[in-house]
């Protein structure tokens, strides 16, 4: 007989977190010196838990993997929430962020991932039949986490034991693999067209690029992450400091240049390849459509002495949500602006990359998602 008490998805999202924290760290050793900095700062805060506090970002190939990775994330509790156009900075992907949608959801674990797919229609003839022919014949889930996939599906949970298992097995998707799926002639044709191209197609699956914890004190962070020997990008991405944090504030370190074996003829040849890296982010108060909107402002002309930065005027303006407690809603989403930026920071020197241009298509992403993104804003309304 098999046990049928599900474990919490709030449980399950928890625990994919740790686990993929852990591949992480011992993937990318620069990961662990930012946790052990991050871990120092918010000690001295309170409200941050440094254990749980994370966003991830992966970038997808096809719109069955995205459709294939919105069913895992359903069941750790991970829904679909906002569309991010990145063609407008001449990125070839668009994007959402999965992430908990009820305040019992962060409180449980606060984890999201940044999720990306790579626009084959931005890609020039020839090359999009290349990179589909690659993307077609590769498998991101293995077939025991197909198999638990559809178990939970039908039954509606996870006992612990396939919990355990489901998550093993999802964590795998987003593992480093250093033999190249493609070989080296067609990687670098891909790499001159754009890197993200070549980083989303030339592997087996879609690796993790970033883990990024939360921290109370970015300008902190920053200076210790410098005195600590990593190479940090040059600027924090988002508001400037303020007394009243809004939105996002995010960092990174630059990303490392890792060994990638391609197939050649008659064996491996080594060659390299830079994408990964981590980031910190500094969360402040979520802004209603108003104050997004004055943001967006202020962010353009790179004059903020216009937004307000007490409580008491972002919420005589309405500027932010506020419960009935008076407290801010802490802002859970990205923003588009930071997003290209942190992208870009670890992109070759780019001289604006050539690519077609291109508007977003907010309805293609969801028909390759298979539903609809959630509101952000609904969703801070419903929150108070
Ligand atoms: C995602 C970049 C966006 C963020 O924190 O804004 C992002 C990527 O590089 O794949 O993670
Ligand atoms: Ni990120």
């Amino acid at each position: 007989m098999t046990d049928q008490t599900f474990r919490h998805p709030d449980h399950l999202r928890a625990d994919f977190s740790q686990a993929l924290s852990d591949m992480y760290r011992r993937e990318v050793p620069a990961y662990g010196t930012l946790i052990d900095i991050v871990g120092r700062i918010n000690a001295d805060h309170e409200g941050i838990r440094s254990d749980g506090e994370r966003h991830g970002a992966i970038r997808l190939g096809t719109a069955e993997e995205l459709s294939l990775i919105r069913r895992v994330f359903a069941v750790l509790g991970l829904h679909p929430v906002g569309y991010y156009d990145l063609s407008v900075a001449g990125l070839p992907v668009h994007s959402t962020a999965f992430r908990p949608i009820t305040s019992e959801g962060f409180n449980a674990s606060p984890f999201r991932m940044f999720t990306s797919l790579l626009r084959l229609d931005m890609l020039p003839d020839g090359l999009r039949e290349i990179a589909e022919t690659a993307l077609a014949s590769r498998s991101i889930l293995s077939s025991q986490g197909q198999e638990i996939l559809e178990r939970a599906e039908r039954e509606g949970g996870l006992n612990a034991n396939d919990g355990e298992a489901f998550i093993r097995e999802a964590v795998a998707i987003f593992a480093w693999r250093k033999r190249a799926h493609v070989d080296l002639a067609t990687y670098k044709a891909l790499l001159a067209e754009h890197p993200l191209i070549a980083d989303i197609v030339s592997f087996q699956g879609p690796h993790m690029n970033h883990l990024t914890p939360r921290v109370a004190d970015i300008d902190a962070a920053q200076a210790m992450m410098a005195a600590e020997g990593l190479e940090i990008k040059d600027t924090i991405e988002g508001p400037p400091r303020r007394d009243v944090p809004i939105l996002l504030r995010q960092t990174a370190f630059k990303a490392l240049t890792e060994a990638v074996e391609f197939k050649t003829e008659s064996g491996w040849e080594t060659a390299h390849h830079t994408a990964r890296f981590g980031e910190i982010e500094q969360r402040g108060a979520a802004l209603t459509p108003k104050g997004r909107a004055l943001y967006d402002t202020c962010l353009s002309r790179k004059d903020f002495s216009d937004f307000p930065d007490t409580t008491a005027e972002l919420k005589e303006h309405a500027l932010a949500y506020f419960d009935s407690a008076g407290k801010a809603l802490t802002y859970e989403d990205f923003l588009p602006v930071s997003a290209a930026g942190i992208f870009k920071s670890n992109l070759r020197d780019t001289e604006e990359i050539e690519t077609q241009a291109a508007t977003g298509n907010q309805s293609i992403f969801e028909s390759a998602l298979g539903r609809p993104v959630l509101d952000m804003f609904e969703l801070y309304a419903s929150a108070i």
